[in-house]
């Protein structure tokens, strides 16, 4: 078995010469930590319970964050799996307060449109529990906002371009690795999509093939911030189980 392993590992090695191929380098899984089956479930549970307050709010203040804070969880973003890792993302944080004004100037322009007209009812309708408008000043109040961009390719400064693969999916998980980090130092988020998003490309210097995938909203909610009052659908709802 060993053998047979060798073997393939020689030939795939001799295919990557030929080809002019990057060898595969492997080195030892360290810090993989696995537990007793109690400590498990006992560890998904309260995972379970810790991202289950999470709660998109629109309510913020404008008390500061440490941009270390900021900093760390992008550092854990982009930790996340994705295509062939080439990490097909990039982070703009805005703390500047100009740019959020532009940001929110451009952001409710589009809104506006969405919602006198652009919108088809069905999607108005949909949102009425949220009781969303086209007013955003959460925008200019929040300490931080992340734009995440996306990026279908990466281009090089002679020129060329080297494709990126399934870009939007793993920026999505880069996403979702850091709403749970800011989650978890406590911060709120809202992810906010005011759609069209190219002026973000614009106001942030961004070249036009990376495609703004979200903004997200970072700090903590005021005193009296509010939350819809809606519910998440039951495990038997999401899912089922081929045993
Ligand atoms: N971009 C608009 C509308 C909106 C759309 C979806 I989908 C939401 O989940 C929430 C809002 C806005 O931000 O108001």
């Amino acid at each position: 078995m060993l053998r047979l392993y060798h073997r393939d590992k020689n030939v795939q090695r001799l295919q990557c010469k030929v080809q002019n191929m990057a060898e595969p380098q492997h080195i030892p899984l360290e810090d993989q930590r696995s537990y007793s089956i109690e400590e498990t479930v006992e560890r998904s549970r309260n995972f379970y319970q810790e991202i289950k307050r999470r709660r998109t709010v629109r309510d913020f203040s404008d008390r500061p964050i440490p941009r270390e804070v900021i900093e760390n969880c992008i550092l854990a973003a982009g930790t996340a799996p994705n295509g062939a890792n080439l990490q097909p993302w990039h982070f703009s944080v805005v703390e500047n307060p100009d740019v959020k004004t532009a940001i929110r100037k451009a952001a409710e322009q589009e809104e506006e449109a969405f919602y006198n007209g652009k919108a088809p009812q069905a999607w108005l309708d949909a949102l009425a529990p949220l009781g969303t408008d086209s007013s955003k000043p959460f925008l200019e109040i929040a300490p931080f906002l992340i734009v995440i961009f996306s990026k279908s390719h990466e281009q090089r400064d002679d020129g060329s371009t080297v494709k990126n693969y399934y870009a939007n999916e793993s920026t999505g998980i880069a996403t979702g690795f850091l709403i749970a980090a800011l989650h978890d130092a406590g911060l709120a988020t809202l992810t906010h999509t005011p759609s069209p998003m190219k002026f973000l490309n614009k106001i942030l210097h961004r070249p036009s093939h990376e495609r703004p995938f979200v903004l997200l909203v970072v700090g903590y909610p005021t005193e009296d911030a509010v939350v819809p009052a809606i519910s998440k659908k039951s495990l038997e709802e999401i899912s089922d189980f081929i045993d």
